[in-house]
């Protein structure tokens, strides 16, 4: 089969719903979770706000329109290479420089749902994967790999969704040796359905943010609060996860959309 027809076919299952295209995407307000760090450590990102600039009004009569204001890293989001250190070398690290080519990528979907409900500082190890991997066939190079976590249930609630105390952050993610495994797979990149790539409790991990740290070390990708991993197979399905082309940007709020094969 020609590529050519390979996208006929793909286009002619789009339209008849035999494929499906998820959402994967949080809805991005004034309400959205946000990351809160130390304040003795670091700034935080702003809060979200929509300004109107009109809405068949005085200020534009025939048209509505508003203007935003938002941090990079805010709601669902991409991480560039060059928003941690370990990655500010590479020419291609930012959101307006990447190989497009790389944001489209099959997805495997880990879900560890139950464990993460049981455990809200759950961590992924390599036997996690690896056993996933004897059931769901290997994880492979070019490939994304997500957490399911099914964190996007407290997506309304921002407490619930940062689960801080007085110890900090309580919420699933990564070991350093995992993320290591699967850069040394060739993924394309990782994927949480919580704040950020790493675990809650990642900054007292070796490396500290082992997922940023060792990700972007390697020029790969993060995405973070990513929703309705519930509604993807462990594998088959096809996520396109694309920032906007922000000039030297370091990630990009995006529209995750997989496309899922029904039936
Ligand atoms: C800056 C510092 C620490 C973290 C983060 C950003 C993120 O999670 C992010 O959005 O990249 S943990
Ligand atoms: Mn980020």
């Amino acid at each position: 089969m020609t590529s050519a027809n390979v996208l006929t076919q793909l286009a002619g299952m789009i339209a008849s719903g035999g494929i499906e295209v998820v959402d994967c995407t949080g809805t991005l307000g004034p309400d959205t979770p946000l990351l809160k760090l130390p304040p003795e450590l670091a700034k935080d990102t702003p809060p979200i706000k929509i300004h109107r600039i009109s809405e068949y009004d005085q200020d534009g009569p025939f048209w509505a329109w508003n203007w935003l204001e938002l941090g990079e890293h805010s709601g669902t989001h991409f991480d560039a290479p060059h928003h941690w250190i370990t990655g500010k070398d590479y020419p291609e690290g930012y959101t307006d420089t990447l190989d497009v080519q790389r944001l489209v990528a099959p997805v495997n979907v880990l879900d560890f749902s139950t464990e993460c409900a049981a455990n809200p500082d759950f961590l992924l190890t390599i036997q996690h994967v690896q056993d996933w991997e004897a059931k769901h066939g290997p994880i492979n190079a070019g490939e994304w790999v997500v957490l399911r976590s099914d964190w996007d249930k407290f997506a309304e609630d921002e407490a619930a969704f940062l689960n801080a105390d007085a110890t900090g952050p309580h919420t699933p993610g990564p070991t350093a040796e995992v993320i290591q495994y699967l850069v040394d797979k060739g993924i394309v990149g990782w994927g949480s359905q919580c704040i950020g790539t790493d675990a809650g409790q990642a900054g007292g991990m070796t490396p500290p943010f082992p997922a940023h740290n060792l990700l972007h070390a390697n020029n790969r990708f993060g995405l973070a609060s990513l929703a309705n991993l519930s509604k993807l197979p462990a594998k088959g399905a096809i996520l396109i996860a694309a920032p906007l082309k922000i000039k030297g940007g370091t990630g990009s709020p995006i529209r995750a959309l997989a496309l899922v094969p029904k039936g």
